[in-house]
This record gives structure tokens, C-alpha cells and sequence, in this order.
């Protein structure tokens, strides 16, 4: 089906008629002035038109082929901008460029126009949204599954050092990507109670009584593969109150009580939470947990209906993965489906939920690992919990085969913790599916060895690995043509789709002519990203400096603290030998920390001081710059990335389960500076040790510290360095006004034990960055190492990733052409 559908999106020459067409007809807007949001929101209707043809027939040639479907349940995508991944996608670059400047604009221009869709965290929303890219480009039949949040993500602004958070109103002028499907609302039922009755024959069963319901509305965005013939959807959930409002309260005067239930339905998809926050027992994210699965599913077993099977089939048809333990809840909303609505008998549903659901974990930090107290979860969802406590018995009872009398293995497996009566959410999900899978290598043995070992005994060959991937149409065709275009001109365009070719790049990193163009490259992406940093912040940076950047969510194991340890040292070095032989370094950071998380935002006001002190000092600012990227996003990244030099990857090792950024540094030709943890291992192995500055203590030499009691103190004592470093910081030397603001920071370090080992690991990672300096002096080992490092990074594409996925896990076949 999809193989007859002409690709008339290529409809190049109507274009500029189009988009004149849409400014005046959709947006009901004048030509004149030449606006650019009204022309990109033109030129991005007459884009998504093109696309809708190509969906509609992707989407009948699912039916025909019959083919068993994947749906990606995930509370967070984070796509970012849409229109030039489109237009990558669609190979439209060039007619768009065209039609663009004779209408007078530049498309990099009207692409600024748009704002970032930021539905997700970081790392966790953003690998969703690489998945979809690759399922489509890959022709895996599939489906992302989420919630159309109002607000996402919040927006960071830097005021007097601090981070404040603004709401991110993304859809505030409407979104040309979203299309809104009122005619398919479902009801999603919340509270009430489970009330048992005895059906016709005298069965006992169960049903929800007295629920309040909200609807759920789909919207859809569209996902077009590389090429753009197979195009998939994310469709995401929005609230809409099942009652409009109560016109007898608005008829007695009282709007506003006429108004409430509305808006507590609507607030179901009102923010995304941000992560790191503590949200167990808000029951409002246990709602929208519940909201996202509950529509879900009947949108898939409508589905599975309309396409013929009996339920028998299901496992057959349908896999489900859950994007960490957040959709969890699907286990018992599919178990109560089938027993309470479709009447199968416990054990045949029981076994159909197994065989369609699959768990992918994205961390190990246990404040991560969800858990709900049981009394909330029942109040919220009677019959789940019901269901929930069955699940758990019947479980227990497999456990106490296996180890008889084993009351507290049965204690610490349970579902329903008898300590806390609390829903460990993470012990369903891997009950509940057939496979579960770190996220990394090293993340998928810690948790089997580590973390869930009992589960990993008693279910053989449940747990597996599926390393991260990135997709590299966004991270580096789309976000940097300068290498793409050198990429492209010496082994061809096939690199996109079959990342793996980039090892052609290998010999060329011994040619001088081929270093020359790869650093002309770099250095365009160097000035692009200067001409940034001064529009957004008003300060100049130099490009022929080493960008020495970390971007990332702030974290405390992310260890942000000890990169700026190194900036501080190396100011010191500078001051006390301004001829110090070492290249002139920006270092770039950037990262959101959780509204209520204390201690990350102390360090980011930390970066700030410590930028504003360095950037004033005439002896060294032209050898050391520092500068905090407010709003770290998805379009901003995609500036940052393909300017580094060197990459900052130095979490605690064992607590990074993956990181994905480390991926799209690597591809663009960073060199990384990190710990051994989560993926970097697998790039350390890909690119080879002597291409990367590999440094600190490793996962079992972390585990292996903090259980011998380790001793900040002493190391400090011993490290002058280091001691001047934290004394400057601890006296107030970046903040005179207010010399204790730093206390916590330093207290978490020398009188609580410094968890992160962020003192551990100083002296090595000093020595690493000596190591960068040396290297970076000599630029054609360097642009050596560089083209080494993206040749090497094939095995990092999401392509690869949601092929094992589709192997391993789904069980599922990528569509023929
Ligand atoms: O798997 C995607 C991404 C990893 O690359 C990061 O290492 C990991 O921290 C992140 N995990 C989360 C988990 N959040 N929760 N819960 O975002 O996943």
C-alpha cells in the first residue's frame, strides 16, 4: 500500500502558493507585513498537508499487512522543534529554502519561529522521541503513546545568577503539527469503588461503580521517516471535562463552582512534572499515569477489534512497552479489561498481559524507582488495587514454590510492600512482562546483579540490554550540515539510514586535506553557536577556543560540582602563570535543575559566580571563559552539540543508566572526557581508548569506596589544589556579598560523606583534562581523533536500537517497502 502511494509531497513548485494560501485561509492573517511566525506557521501547514497522505496510506497499509503493532506508552516525548526534521525527513530542504527566500525569508529563520514542544525531562522523553524517528524510518509498524500536556517543561530563566522557572506555554499561538481527533473521546473513569454481583449464569464479578469520568481526547502528531513515504503518529491524550460545566450551578450564580469540575477534569493534562521532584503520593501524577494507559488501551483494543482477532490473539498483534515504570498501571487496567469487561477467566488474562507487555528501566537511583502508598492507589483506582493485591498473591505464591519458607525474600519480591503498604510499581512491571531491559550494558548488569538479582533468579533470561541509541537525521544531518555535507561528499548519503557506513570515514582521519575540511566544519558550527551564545546572552565568545561543554539535566550524580572544580583550578593555574602552556578554553554549561531540588540550583548559582568572577578578570579572560546556557533544550542542543570540542560526561560511576548525550557529542565529532559509566563504556570500546579521556574510579571501585567509609576530609588534606579550590568557594570568594552561600554544597561534601565522590575522582580528572590540553595543542591529532570518533559511533544509532527491540522483545518484523 504505502509502496503505491506516490510521494506528492515533493510538490516543490504550489509551495510558495501554499504557505500564502494557508497564512491567509488558516491563520486568517494578512500577507503584508511579511510576518515570519505567520509565514512559518504557512509554510508548516503546507508541509504537514504533504505529510497527511503519506499517513493515511502508511497507516492502511498496517491493516492490509495485517502486521502485529508496537505502542511506546511513555508519560514524556520530547520532540523539539518539528518543521526541519519534517523537512529533512522529506528530503524538502532545498524547495523549501527556495520558496522561502522568494518570499523574502531565510528558512533557518522561520525554523527559529518555533517553539520547542518540551513534553519530556531530558534524556528519558528525548530517547522516545528518537525511537519514533527510527520506527518510522525503520518501518516498524508502531504507535508513541502520550499525553498532550498544556505546559511542558518549564522555561529557565538566569536572573541575578538563579535559575527561575516561567511556565512553557508551547501552544499559546496554537500548533500546526497537532491535529485534534474530537470525533474518538473515551471516558476515563476515576475513584468510586469495585462492587461485586453475580452475572446471568451466577459467576462472581466485579465492576466500577460510581466513578467520575474525564474525557480523553487523541491528538496526533505526525512522524515521518527518513525519505518520508512511511509515516507513523504519536498520539497523545488530552483532558476535556465529560460534563462541559453545570449549567444548574451557572443558572444559581455560581460560575465558578459551575466551573470546577471542568477544571479538575481538564488539569489532568494541564504540566508535565518535572522529574527529581518527589512526587510519589501527588495524586495527580498517579491521574495522569492512569489517564495515559486507560485511553491507551481502549485505543488499542478498539483497534484490535476492528482488525478481526479474538483476544486469544493479542499477544500476537500487540506489544506494548512500558517507557519506564510510569505507564505501569497498564498491567492491572489490562488485566481488569479482560476479566471485568471481556469475562476471560484470570489465568488466560494473566497470560495474555505477560506475553504484551515489556519494561524498560531508565535508572537506578531507588528515589526514581515509583512506588504509591496503597490506600491512595485504591481511593484513585478501587478495583486496580483489587487487582494489584491478587496479582501479588498469586506472585508470592510462585516465590514461596521456589523458596519455601522464605518469608522475607517473599517481603522484599512483593509487589505490595507489607512494611509501608506501598505499590512498588517497578516489581509489577516485571512481573507483569515478559522481558525487562536496561538501558546500557553496564546498567542492565547492574540491575540483575544489583539491583532486582532475586527477580533476575527467579525469571531466567527475563532481564536484557538494549544500549541507547540516537537518531542521526536530527543529530546530525538535521543539527549539522556543515559535517553532514563533508560526510556526504565522500562516502555518499547512505550513512543516514545505515549509520554503520560512517567507518568509511576511518582512513580519511590520515588525510590532512580531509582534517583541514573536518576543522573548517567544527569551526563554522564554533561560529554559528558564538553568534548564539551573544544574541541570547549578549557575551562574546571566541570560536578558535576549545568549547569545552556539558549539557545535561542538573544532578547532583551528574557531577556538575566537579567540573567546576576543574574551571576553578585551572583559573588558579592561569592566575599564578598567566604563560601556562594549555589552549584558551570556553567552557559551556547548561541544564535545567527540578523546581524544588535545593542543592542543583545552588550549583547552577555556583556556575554563574564563578562566571562572572573569571569572565571579569582581565588576566585570564582571554584563557578562560565561562558561560551558563540559560533554557537547555532540544533547539538548543542542536546548536551546542556540533560546536564541542570536548564532551563532559563524568557522573559517579554505577548512576548514569545510559545518557544519550554522551551519543550526540560523539557523532559530532566531540571528544569525550568521562567516567566509566553507562554507555560510555560501549563508546570507549567503539571509538578506542586512545580517542577518548577515560578517567576516575569505575562502578565497583564507587560501590566498593562508600562501603569502606570513605574520607572526603583526608583527600582534601592531602590535594593543595583541591583545598584552595573548595576554600575559595567555601569563603566566598566568587560571592563577597554573601560568603556562605556555598555552605550546603561544601557541607554535602566534607560532613556528609560526599556520596558523589566528587572528591574522589578530583585529582584523576584533573589529570584527564591535562591530557585534553595536550592533545588539543596539536590540532591534527586532535581532528585525527575527532573524525575517529563519529567514523566509530554506527552501532550508537536508534535504528539499531529499535531493530533489537523488534527482534528481542517485540517480536516484530520491519514493514517491505
Ligand atoms: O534511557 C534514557 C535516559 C538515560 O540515557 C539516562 O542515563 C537516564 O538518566 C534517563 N532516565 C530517566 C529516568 N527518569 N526517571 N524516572 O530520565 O534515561
Amino acid at each position: 500500500m504505502a509502496k503505491s502511494a506516490a510521494p506528492d509531497f515533493h510538490q516543490i513548485e504550489s509551495l510558495g502558493e501554499d504557505i500564502k494560501r494557508y497564512v491567509l485561509s488558516i491563520l486568517g492573517n494578512d500577507l503584508y507585513p511579511p510576518d515570519p511566525f505567520r509565514y512559518y506557521s504557512g509554510l508548516a501547514y503546507a508541509i504537514r498537508e504533504r505529510l497527511i497522505k503519506m499517513w493515511l496510506a502508511t497507516q492502511a497499509s498496517y491493516y492490509d499487512s495485517m502486521s502485529k503493532r508496537v505502542y511506546y506508552l511513555s508519560m514524556e516525548f520530547l520532540p523539539g522543534r518539528f518543521l526541519m526534521n519534517y523537512i529533512t525527513n522529506m528530503g524538502m530542504e532545498d524547495g523549501c529554502r527556495q520558496a522561502a527566500a522568494d518570499l523574502g525569508f531565510g528558512l533557518d529563520d522561520l525554523a527559529e519561529e518555533e517553539r520547542d514542544a518540551g513534553l519530556g525531562n531530558g534524556g528519558l522523553g528525548r530517547l522516545a522521541s528518537c525511537y519514533m524517528d527510527s520506527m518510522a524510518t525503520q518501518r516498524i509498524p508502531g504507535y508513541g503513546y502520550g499525553i498532550l500536556y498544556d505546559y511542558g517543561l518549564f522555561h529557565q530563566r538566569i536572573v541575578n545568577g538563579w535559575q527561575e522557572e516561567e511556565a512553557d506555554n508551547w501552544r499559546r499561538h496554537g500548533s500546526p503539527w497537532v491535529i485534534d481527533r474530537v470525533e474518538h473521546l473515551y471516558e476515563v473513569k476515576f475513584y468510586g469503588r469495585s462492587e461485586a454481583y453475580n452475572d446471568p449464569q451466577g459467576v462472581l464479578r466485579y465492576r466500577w461503580a460510581e466513578a467520575d469520568t474525564v474525557m480523553a481526547m487523541p491528538c496526533d502528531i505526525l512522524i515521518p521517516g527518513h525519505g518520508g513515504k512511511h509515516v507513523t503518529n504519536m498520539r497523545l491524550w488530552a483532558a476535556a471535562s465529560s460534563t462541559g460545566f453545570s449549567l444548574r450551578d451557572f443558572n444559581q450564580g455560581d460560575f465558578l463552582g459551575a466551573m470546577q469540575s471542568k477544571i479538575h477534569s481538564e488539569n489532568i493534562s494541564k504540566v508535565l512534572y518535572p522529574n527529581d521532584e518527589p512526587i510519589q503520593g501527588k495524586e495527580l501524577r498517579l491521574r495522569q499515569q492512569y489517564f495515559l494507559v486507560a485511553a491507551t488501551l481502549r485505543d488499542i483494543i478498539r483497534r484490535h477489534k476492528k482488525s478481526g482477532p479474538g483476544f486469544a490473539e493479542f499477544p500476537d498483534q500487540v506489544a506494548i512497552q512500558l517507557n519506564d515504570t510510569h505507564p505501569t498501571i497498564a498491567v492491572a487496567e489490562l488485566m481488569r479489561i479482560l476479566v471485568d469487561e471481556e469475562f476471560l477467566g484470570w489465568d488466560e488474562a494473566w497470560d495474555i498481559c505477560r506475553r504484551t507487555f515489556a519494561y524498560t528501566n531508565h535508572t537506578v537511583l531507588p528515589e526514581a524507582l515509583e512506588t504509591w502508598p496503597a490506600d491512595l492507589l485504591g481511593r484513585v483506582l478501587p478495583r486496580h488495587l483489587e487487582i494489584i493485591a491478587e496479582i501479588d498473591r498469586r506472585f508470592l505464591l510462585e516465590v514461596a514454590v521456589a523458596h519455601p519458607g522464605d518469608q522475607v525474600r517473599q517481603n522484599r519480591l512483593a509487589i505490595i510492600d507489607p512494611a509501608s503498604r506501598r505499590v512498588r510499581m517497578a516489581h509489577l512491571a516485571i512481573v507483569g512482562s515478559h522481558k525487562v531491559n536496561g538501558v546500557a550494558r553496564l546498567h542492565s548488569d547492574i540491575l540483575r546483579e544489583k539491583v532486582f538479582p532475586e527477580f533476575d533468579a527467579l525469571y531466567p533470561g527475563k532481564f536484557t540490554n538494549v544500549t541507547n541509541g540516537i537518531t542521526p537525521r536530527r543529530w546530525l544531518l538535521q543539527a549539522n550540515p556543515a559535517l553532514s555535507r563533508l560526510i556526504t561528499s565522500r562516502i555518499g548519503p547512505d550513512w543516514t539510514t545505515d549509520l554503520d557506513r560512517l567507518a568509511e570515514l576511518l582512513p580519511l582521519a590520515d588525510d590532512p586535506d580531509f582534517r583541514k575540511d573536518w576543522r573548517a566544519a567544527k569551526r563554522e558550527n564554533k561560529k554559528r553557536l558564538a553568534r548564539y551564545v551573544l544574541r541570547k546572552s549578549g557575551m562574546g565568545i571566541n570560536p578558535d577556543t576549545l568549547f569545552d561543554v556539558q549539557v545535561k539535566r542538573m544532578h547532583e550524580y551528574k557531577r556538575q560540582f566537579l567540573n567546576v572544580l576543574h574551571v576553578v583550578t585551572l583559573y588558579n593555574r592561569l592566575r599564578r602563570d598567566p604563560a601556562l602552556a594549555v589552549p584558551p578554553r570556553t567552557v559551556l554549561i547548561g541544564g535545567k535543575a527540578a523546581p524544588g531540588y535545593f542543592m542543583a540550583k545552588r550549583i547552577i548559582r555556583l556556575i554563574t559566580a564563578v562566571a562572572e568572577t573569571v569572565n571579569a578578570d582581565d588576566a585570564v579572560r582571554s584563557r578562560l571563559r565561562v558561560v551558563f546556557l540559560p533554557n537547555y533544550c532540544v533547539s538548543q542542543a542542536e546548536k551546542v552539540i556540533p560546536a564541542a570540542d570536548l564532551s563532559q560526561q563524568i557522573s559517579t560511576a554505577g548512576m548514569e543508566a545510559s545518557g544519550t548525550g554522551n551519543m550526540k557529542f560523539a557523532l559530532n565529532g566531540a571528544l569525550t572526557i568521562g567516567t566509566l559509566d553507562g554507555a560510555n563504556i560501549e563508546i570507549m570500546e567503539a571509538v578506542g581508548r586512545e580517542n577518548i579521556f577515560i578517567f576516575g574510579l569505575t562502578a565497583k571501585e564507587v560501590e566498593a569506596t562508600r562501603a569502606a567509609g570513605y574520607d572526603p576530609g583526608r583527600r582534601v588534606a592531602a590535594d593543595a589544589e583541591l583545598a584552595e579550590a573548595l576554600d575559595m568557594i567555601g569563603r566566598g570568594y566568587f560571592t563577597p556579598s554573601e560568603p556562605d552561600l556555598f555552605t550546603p554544597i561544601l557541607d554535602n561534601l566534607l560532613r556528609h560523606g560526599d556520596y558523589y565522590l566528587v572528591t574522589a575522582d578530583y585529582r584523576a580528572c584533573l589529570e584527564a583534562q591535562d591530557a585534553v590540553n595536550a592533545l588539543y595543542l596539536d590540532p591534527e591529532a586532535w581532528t585525527a581523533a575527532s573524525i575517529r570518533n563519529t567514523a566509530n559511533m554506527g552501532f550508537f544509532s536508534s535504528d539499531r536500537a529499535v531493530l533489537e527491540y523488534a527482534k528481542n522483545i517485540w517480536n516484530i518484523e520491519p514493514l517491505g517497502e
